[in-house]
């Protein structure tokens, strides 16, 4: 049995993440094939309601605190993770630990400092990034109801991607700009291809 492929979609606030994880879900499992979606941060576990406390504004955490936290909700799921890939089942999950240190580096943490916690836990076959003008993003609905949701954070999270997209080839920009849902879907889906015609390799990378 072939072990399934872990997809992740990574950008800013309001860029049709969660949005194009859905239509990706449906089109995997149309086409018959195992697929689940992961969210992160995952806000069901303990620490996924600390880090949801705090992205409402209930509390407040120290920085680096909260950084911790953020990768200690992908490592408490990182054996899940795993498990489900050589069960053959494919994972598409809603941000990953880019967003942890985009995010992170935009309040003014080290990059590197950012990246450690995360080293070690599986690596993605795919990343996508999708790319959308900040002031463009502010203008979907619902936008600035949590933490981060402003134009100045969100202006230097990108910046920090920017960064990220350098030292990592492999992540794939997608510019969104102007284009409709449907577009998106079917550029994900294309850049896909290759991959899902491929056999994979056995599970061994870590970021
Ligand atoms: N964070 C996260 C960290 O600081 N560290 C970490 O390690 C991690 C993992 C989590 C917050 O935590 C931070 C980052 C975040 O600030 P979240 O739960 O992921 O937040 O929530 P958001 O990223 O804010 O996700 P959203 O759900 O708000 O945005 P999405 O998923 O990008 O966007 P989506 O799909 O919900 O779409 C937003 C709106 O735009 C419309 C949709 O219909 C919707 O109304 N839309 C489009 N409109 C026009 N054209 C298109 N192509 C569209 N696609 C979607
Ligand atoms: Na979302």
């Amino acid at each position: 049995m072939s072990r399934g492929l872990f997809i992740v979609v990574e950008g800013l606030d309001r860029t049709g993440k969660s949005t194009q994880c859905a239509q990706l879900l449906n089109h995997f499992t149309a086409s018959g094939r195992k697929v689940t979606l992961m969210k992160f941060p995952d806000r069901t576990t303990n620490i996924g309601q600390m880090i949801n406390s705090y992205l409402q504004s209930k509390t407040e955490l120290n920085d680096h605190a909260i950084h911790l936290l953020f990768s200690a909700n992908r490592w408490e799921l990182s054996q899940h993770i795993v498990d489900t890939l050589n069960g053959g089942t494919t994972i598409i999950a809603d941000r990953y630990a880019y967003s942890g240190v985009a995010y992170s580096v935009a309040k003014g943490l080290n990059y590197n400092y950012c990246k450690n916690p995360d080293k070690g836990l599986p690596k993605p076959d795919k990343v996508f990034f999708l790319d959308l003008p900040p002031l463009l993003a502010q203008q979907r609905e619902d936008y600035g109801e949590e933490r981060y949701e402003s134009l100045e954070i969100q202006t230097r999270v990108r910046s920090a991607f920017v960064q990220l997209l350098q030292d990592n080839q492999y992540i794939h920009k997608l510019d969104v700009t102007r284009q409709s849902i449907e577009s998106v879907h079917q550029a994900l889906k294309q850049e896909l291809t290759p991959l899902l015609e491929s056999s994979q390799e056995p599970l061994r990378h870590t970021l």
